[in-house]
């Protein structure tokens, strides 16, 4: 079927860098002699859309004079691209390449997906790159911390060939190479077409705002949710999609389609916009919905904005031209509950009364099962929310216990186990210091480095638990902030993480010795006691502290309880 009708890719043509079958198992084969990258999240992204044409004109990781010129121009030969695309390997892994030489580019399972002939190798300077196309050296910015901590020190830039696209199980009528939304649009007979950008559910604000967008351009409305790397803190793209098909039949009949774009966005604002728009020209769109704040991070710990809320639109006129695609830009919606519609802020008479519900008291509003009401979002999307980000009282937790040795951990820990129990609705581990070491971390000591591994295990175990929606109760020594800190970030992205001290002075332990051991630290007998000859850091970050001197494992446990239903974890009966 002929598409060209359709508006032009950048740059002229489509890239098409997918070698056919025979080819690929030729690249196969003469792999084995070569070097081996495995791709880690960002860069199979970033692979993706180069191999299906979606970054068109680019034919691979850009070089060292490309990125350059991108970089400080946002040209690539003279043509518009604001967004540097390159590969960043390990200085060991660069020591072994040499210009000319050929790279398999694999999957974390270690299929090849491209072969890429080295034309470039460099180590860039990543201050430069943050500043110039970033706006910011702030780590607070996404992109900056991912280029400050986790990106690799040297560069390989080089043509592609394609052996495989890589395999997504999820959602995969869905997924559309630009080849293929052009062939959808061609089908359907569309010509003008409005994409519609987002990594957030869709509420009725959005659904106004695409159907305005698209009636105001006389255009069909191509909806393109990002599936690949969005903000840190996003809502998961399964959730989102299964929101994005609940609410298409609330467009007029034949109006708009979804597809999903697995794209690793850098919320890098004005010059996003524009990389954005270029690749919605290359999906076969004449128009492209910029709103307010387009791909921004937010604001930084001062609440500095990283970008203003309209630089993104200001980027896209700077570079109207040479974008061949239109903008439609669009100005804040908000809700007049007197006339019960949606109408941009711009538009709305000083004085009326609007309405509107931010992303963190949307956060509030689902954990703690308040209503949403139908005016922010349609139930079907409110239902999918839901589903996946239950209220407090329905949500897994860890409780995680730190305090020296004869503190009252496990004893409490059990009595609360019990509690739980007796109380119902989500499934109950404990994980007691002696039996972790008992059957997780038989093999480790009590070295520092043997305590931060035990540690580790626990709160990836209490995580997974967490996760699934049960309640994991931890009770080791864990005498170390850092390793409690990681656990801390770990459980808490998944689910509640509560740190109790079991603060029982040293004395009081000793004293009890309920095991003897005490005796025998002061003895010498065992080395590295915590508290005698090993360190305990106290933490300042408990949420509770209990000192069992003079309270009883009932009255500890009963405390614990409360504080657990302070913070929603524990309901009203249901
Ligand atoms: S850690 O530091 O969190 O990994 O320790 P943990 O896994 O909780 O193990 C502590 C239990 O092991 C016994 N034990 C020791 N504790 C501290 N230091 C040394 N050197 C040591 N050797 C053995 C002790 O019984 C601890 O159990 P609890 O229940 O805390 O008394």
């Amino acid at each position: 079927m002929t598409t060209d009708h359709l508006i032009a890719p950048h740059g002229g043509a489509l890239v098409d860098i997918m070698a056919d079958p025979e080819r690929s198992a030729e690249l196969r084969t003469a792999s084995r002699d070569w070097s081996s990258w495995d791709l880690h999240g960002r860069q199979i992204h970033d692979l993706e859309l180069l191999l299906n044409g979606a970054f068109s004109p680019l034919t691979g990781f850009m070089t060292e004079s490309d990125y350059d010129s991108v970089v400080a121009d946002m040209r690539l030969d003279g043509l518009l691209w604001p967004m540097p695309i390159t590969l960043d390997v390990t200085e060991e892994f660069a020591e072994g390449l040499e210009l000319g030489t050929s790279i398999a580019l694999r999957d974390p399972e270690g299929v090849m997906l491209a072969a890429l002939t080295v034309e470039s190798l460099w180590r860039p300077d990543r201050v430069r790159e943050a500043e110039e196309v970033f706006g910011t050296d702030n780590p607070e910015h996404p992109a900056v911390a991912y280029l400050q901590d986790r990106a690799n020190s040297v560069y390989v830039g080089g043509t592609l060939e394609g052996v495989t696209l890589p395999t997504h199980y999820d959602f995969r009528s869905l997924r559309m190479t630009p080849a293929e939304t052009r062939t959808m649009f061609s089908k359907l007979g569309w010509t003008r077409i409005v994409a519609f950008q987002t990594r957030n559910p869709m509420h009725r604000a959005h659904v106004e705002l695409t159907m305005r967008a698209a009636a105001e351009q006389e255009a069909n409305l191509l909806i393109h949710p990002v599936v690949g790397m969005t903000k840190p803190g996003d809502v998961d793209h399964f959730t989102r999609v299964r929101a994005y098909q609940s609410i298409l039949n609330r467009y007029p009949r034949n109006t708009a389609r979804l597809s999903l774009l697995p794209l690793a966005m850098r919320m890098g604002g004005p010059r996003e916009a524009l990389w954005h728009a270029l690749i919605r020209k290359n999906h076969g769109c004449t128009h492209f919905i910029v709103g307010r704040d387009h791909a921004g991070p937010g604001s930084d710990s001062s609440g500095t904005p990283f970008y203003g809320p309209y630089d993104a639109q200001e980027a896209m006129v700077d570079n109207a031209d040479e974008l061949g695609v239109e903008m439609v830009p669009f100005k804040l919606m908000v809700y007049l509950p007197d006339e019960d519609r949606y109408q941009p802020i711009d538009q709305v008479p000083e004085d009326t009364k609007t309405l509107s519900i931010s992303g963190t008291d949307l956060r509030e509003r689902l954990a703690t099962g308040r209503e949403i009401p139908d005016w922010f979002t349609y139930p079907e999307v409110a239902d999918e929310l839901r589903k996946t980000h239950p209220p407090r009282s329905k949500q897994g937790f860890t409780v995680f216990f730190t305090g020296l040795s004869g503190s009252g951990k496990s004893t409490v820990a059990n009595v609360l186990m019990v509690k739980l129990l007796e109380m119902g609705g989500r499934p109950v581990t404990l994980l007691d210091g002696d039996i972790v070491r008992k059957n997780l971390s038989s093999e480790l000591g009590f070295s520092k480095e043997h305590r931060d591994i035990n540690i580790r295990r626990i709160g990836f175990v209490a995580s997974e638990i967490t996760k699934n929606g049960g309640i994991a109760i931890c009770a080791p020594i864990a005498p170390y902030d850092h390793v409690r800190k990681q656990n801390r970030e770990v459980i808490s992205a998944v689910g509640g993480y509560i740190l109790l001290h079991i603060s029982t002075p040293l004395e009081v332990c000793e004293q009890r010795d309920r095991k003897g051991l005490y005796a025998k630290a002061r003895a010498g007998i065992i080395k590295e006691f915590t508290g005698i000859s090993d360190p305990y850091e106290e933490p300042v970050d408990a949420d509770l502290a209990i000192d069992t001197t003079n309270v009883t494992p009932e009255e500890a446990a009963n405390q614990i309880v409360l504080h657990l239903e302070k913070l929603g974890y524990i309901g009203p009966r249901d």
